[in-house]
């Protein structure tokens, strides 16, 4: 190609970043663009499938045969955010099979909260509410991500997100509606999943590495901070409307601005648990790998009855 080609095709994709056109798998892009939204898209793909784990946990132990239906369908809702997020990927030339090799072998990241252990049913209920609240805030912009596919699969995920946050709201709801000592599993639960769903949003903007790249390629379209912020604004009323309290001493409401100004993160914690070391990292890696492997006999059988088919 070219030197003038090859302005041309990178004048062309910048124009169409800055007219919001979409970018789509058979156009041409930067390989940076290209390489960042895999490391992106399929990091998020793992973070739906690991997330899956915690949950999972408590599917033959929900309170209630209403319940167990509710987060059934939940955690198989996160199975297919999963591939469709794998597919997203593969769009952009990734294998997906290298893909799950890098998680298992541990050198692709996934989201840091999925870390931690689920230990009461309090904890499904924090989870919806916040893990998933702080999914939507994070992924409702990226449903005008300026790639295509990954930006139209958010769209259907959004959707279903803001089901799983009001079933997991509910839940924290009927807790602190209670006994005491349910009320005290609901405090509990937000007491042990408040500080890591703030982490989900990523290092603050000063140290993250490829906000400013990705928010001028328009992949990001509000900083980690920004989006932390929204966070706490939308959760700060409803955890006064469910009686309970975030375990923030700092957190205080500004009437000037109408916003939630909150203490510093440990962001030792944070990056201790994104480098492997958190509570439950190595179970969630050893339980993928095995269900992986205990597949296999399911992913022979498709691709011979495909290749039978065609
Ligand atoms: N955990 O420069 P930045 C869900 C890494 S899905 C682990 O700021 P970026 C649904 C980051 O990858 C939850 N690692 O990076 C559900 C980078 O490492 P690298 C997942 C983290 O990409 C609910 C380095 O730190 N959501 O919850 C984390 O611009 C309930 C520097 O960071 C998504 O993936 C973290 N929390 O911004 C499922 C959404 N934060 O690659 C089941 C899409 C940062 O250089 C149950 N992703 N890192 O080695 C994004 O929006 C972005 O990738 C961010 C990070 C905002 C996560």
């Amino acid at each position: 190609m070219s030197v003038i080609e090859s302005r041309t095709l990178q004048e062309d994709f910048e124009d169409k970043i800055r007219r919001d056109i979409r970018i789509e798998p058979d156009d041409w892009m930067p390989e940076k663009y290209r390489k960042t939204l895999i490391r992106q898209i399929s990091q998020h793909a793992h973070s739906e499938i690991v997330g899956m784990l915690p949950e999972g946990n408590w599917i033959t132990r929900a309170p209630s045969l209403k319940r167990k239906v509710g987060l059934l369908a939940k955690v198989q809702d996160e199975a297919g955010h999963g591939l469709y997020l794998y597919a997203a990927a593969e769009t952009l030339g990734a294998d997906r099979a290298d893909l799950i090799d890098e998680l298992h072998t541990g050198k692709a990241k996934y989201s840091s909260i999925f870390n931690y252990p689920t230990l009461t049913w309090a904890d499904i209920g924090a989870i919806g509410w916040l893990v998933d609240g702080a999914a939507i805030k994070n992924q409702v912009p990226l449903c005008r991500c300026s790639y295509g596919p990954y930006g139209r699969a958010m769209v259907r995920v959004c959707k279903e997100e803001s089901f799983h946050q009001r079933q997991g709201f509910l839940i924290m709801k009927a807790l602190c509606d209670g006994t005491a000592e349910q009320k005290a599993m609901a405090q509990d639960a937000l007491n042990r999943w408040w500080w890591p769903a703030l982490m989900m949003f990523g290092p603050n903007d000063s140290a993250s590495t490829h906000s400013a790249q990705s928010m001028a390629w328009k992949i990001k379209r509000f900083s980690n901070d920004d989006l932390r912020q929204k966070f706490v604004d939308m959760i700060a009323p409803q955890a006064d409307i469910l009686g309970i309290t975030i375990p923030d001493p700092e957190l205080k409401y500004h009437e000037d601005t109408g916003h939630y100004s909150f203490g510093e993160i440990d962001w030792e914690e944070f990056w201790n648990v994104v480098k492997g070391n958190g509570p439950c990292n190595r179970q969630r890696i050893k339980t993928r790998v095995k269900a992986h492997e205990d597949g296999a006999w399911v992913r022979e059988a498709i691709t011979a009855y495909a290749k039978k088919k065609s």
